[in-house]
């Protein structure tokens, strides 16, 4: 109880402080482990109706009923994504995004999709893992003539699975280019143990060279790799309420394979790409890998109030190109020198607009050191130009160390969840959380 009381007087404090509401899950948090009873328990019902499927920062196709049918217009175009707040790309999609718009019917369905190509060549889409006529199922001259641009096809067909899809260009480099999207299909009735949340993940990498817009398709080396087409800190938060299940759905449709790890939290993996598994093969985990072509589904009760990060643990994919900065230059490594690095942290951070908190300390002999710097200068905060509802009442400088295929997994007790979600709903953007306030985001001495 007085963890839990410590933690609500940080939230007041933090809306007194700032007359906004702003929330901070500070360092008073409660201990793990203590909240395994949720304060506001889910029914847990069995035949209940499936939550929708949230995608964080990307939108749903929506559709219209055609005697009976749901008929989606799904437009392939030429897409600007903002990958970060330096980087924005010119790449492929549907709808004006990439990934595309998420797609969500009921197994029983009958669906129309009508597929408008706008791009400046043909495409065919295939409906991955879904068992359709093979007339639907989006093969290039085999099972179709290609889609020429300025023409549209419409693909139809009754769903009698569920699980999480996708639908993709069956065109290599297109699917390079970014032409993917979920195709999330709910069975008739909740899976039991029934989730209060369920989220969705599109894993994508891009190969794109310092001041250009266009990835370079036939690289086989990857700079900058996106959750739902945003490198972190540009991601949006997945946010739960203390005690809730959670299912949390992962698609690749790249190069590269991503071991996609959780903190805080043992999950059991409940889904493929060929659907719900078996309970008997739900084993314990909080890494699982999801390779190309894969879709992975795990669950979890969210027992443990914190912001957890949610990653790709390949290292390399924990990072994003700073390249831009140095011009046509390449940069291989950081730089050694404290004065110099900063200047080159500073001229992007001017660039963008963004508020630069100082790296965390090095040491004073560090260059006498083989091997430095590694991770030193890697740290750069840009909590206000990432700034969203979703990330209201982090700690301050939380941004620092966020980089490529990571979001954090917010789990929050009821109160605090109930205020972010209605920051959310309204679109409200709290102020940061004051320097040398209740914050562990900065090193000691605060920011320079
Ligand atoms: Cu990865």
């Amino acid at each position: 109880m007085s963890s839990r009381r410590t933690f609500l007087q940080a939230a007041v404090t933090a809306v007194a402080g700032l007359g906004g509401a702003s929330r901070v899950l500070g360092i008073n948090s409660p201990p793990v482990g203590t909240h395994s009873a949720p304060a506001n328990p889910s029914d847990r019902l069995q035949g209940r109706a499936p939550v929708p499927v949230i995608t964080p920062g990307v939108k749903d196709l929506t559709c219209t009923i055609d005697n009976g049918t749901k008929v989606f217009h799904l437009i392939a175009e030429p897409v600007k994504q903002k990958i970060a707040p330096w980087k924005t790309i010119d790449c492929w999609g549907f709808n004006g995004s990439c990934p595309g718009p998420t797609i969500q019917a009921n197994q029983g369905d009958r669906v129309r999709i009508l597929v408008e190509n706008r791009l400046p060549e043909s495409l065919a889409i295939h409906w991955h893992g879904l068992e359709i006529p093979y007339a639907m199922d989006g093969m290039p001259y085999l099972s179709q003539k290609p889609i020429a641009p300025g023409s549209r096809l419409a693909y139809e067909f009754t769903i009698h699975q569920n699980g999480t899809f996708f639908y993709h260009s069956h065109s290599p480099m297109q699917q390079m280019m970014g032409m993917v999207g979920m195709f999330i299909l709910h069975p008739p009735q909740a899976h039991a143990p029934a989730v209060d949340h369920d989220f969705g993940i599109v894993l994508q990498e891009w190969a794109v060279l310092p001041n250009n817009t266009v990835p370079n398709t036939a690289n086989m080396e990857w700079n900058w790799l996106t959750f739902n087409g945003a490198c972190s800190p540009m991601t949006t938060p997945l946010i739960v309420r203390l005690g809730g299940r959670v299912r949390i759905r992962f698609i690749n449709l790249g190069m590269d394979h991503h071991p996609i790890h959780l903190h805080g939290h043992t999950f059991v993996v409940t889904g493929t790409e060929g659907g719900r598994q078996p309970e008997a093969l739900w084993g314990p985990a909080n890494t699982v890998l999801v390779g190309v072509a894969q879709a992975r589904d795990f669950e979890f009760v969210a027992k443990n109030p914190g912001e957890w990060m949610l990653h790709c643990h390949m290292p390399h994919h924990n990072m994003n190109a700073m390249s831009d900065l140095l011009g046509d230059r390449m940069m291989m490594t950081s730089d050694t020198e404290d004065a110099r690095t900063l200047s080159q942290m500073q001229t992007l951070a001017n660039q963008v607009g963004f508020e630069h908190v100082h790296h965390a300390p090095i040491a004073p002999d560090a260059n006498k050191v083989p091997g430095f710097p590694q991770d030193a200068f890697m740290d750069m905060g840009m909590d206000e130009a990432v700034a969203k509802p979703e990330n209201n009442g982090l700690p301050r400088n939380w941004s620092a160390m966020m980089m490529g295929m990571m979001t954090l997994l917010r789990v929050l007790p009821p109160d605090l969840y109930d205020l972010v979600m209605n920051d959310v709903q309204r679109g409200y953007i709290a102020p940061p959380p004051p320097v040398g306030g209740h914050s562990h985001g900065e090193h000691e001495g605060g920011p320079r």
